[in-house]
């Protein structure tokens, strides 16, 4: 079975004014698209062929560049496109908000320091929130396609949060503006979401 490009849960104008129209329609047709069929291409007649992404990239051989750059890169929107919602913005609640508080002190003090993983991420790349085992957050940043379910980056856990910050994620609405695009992002994130993400 090869990976399909899911479809989204809102139309490509549903995140406005904080994801333009074009923006999605790109990123998600384009994109997102291009590094699945890659991926597809990959593994296609290889070991790897029939494994779960998570499998995939939890065992990856860094140096499979193809897989690395497209099984990242497939993972990674699948996750981002999931925690957005044009219903969503707010704080999270329960169980997540109680260790966002315990592992970073407040609310306020979680979005400060991810802002600034997503806004320092110099190039491409992605900020994450990761569950660890014990129920410890983490945040933290990579370059390119790479996420914290692969060995040896320097960030670990389950990722439960992911903000894309390639420049074809923001450029066409927000130009140099990265910070204004990530301030947008924390308004169309969907909590409910990512606490089902969190609880798994
Ligand atoms: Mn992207």
């Amino acid at each position: 079975m090869a990976f399909e490009l899911p479809a989204l849960k809102y139309s490509f104008d549903a995140l406005e004014p904080h994801i333009d129209t074009k923006t999605m329609q790109i990123h998600h047709g384009k994109h997102h698209a291009g590094y699945t069929n890659n991926l597809n291409n990959a593994i296609k007649d290889t070991p790897l062929e029939g494994l779960s992404i998570e499998e995939i990239l939890k065992n990856l051989d860094m140096n499979n560049t193809a897989v690395r750059n497209n099984g990242g890169g497939y993972f990674n929107h699948n996750l981002f496109w999931n925690i957005l919602s044009p219903n969503g913005g707010g704080v999270p609640s329960g169980d997540l908000a109680e260790a966002i508080d315990l592992s970073f002190g407040s609310f306020d003090e979680f979005k400060s320091i991810f802002s600034k993983a997503a806004g320092t991420r110099f190039g491409s790349g992605w900020a994450w929130l990761c569950v660890h085992p014990n129920g410890k957050l983490e945040i933290c940043s990579t370059a390119n396609q790479d996420n914290p379910l692969m060995q040896g980056i320097g960030c670990g856990g389950r990722p439960i949060l992911a903000l894309d910050v390639w420049e074809h994620a923001y450029y066409l609405n927000y130009q140099n503006r990265r910070p204004d695009y990530i301030a947008g992002f924390f308004n169309v994130i969907d909590w409910s979401i990512v606490s089902e993400l969190f609880k798994k």
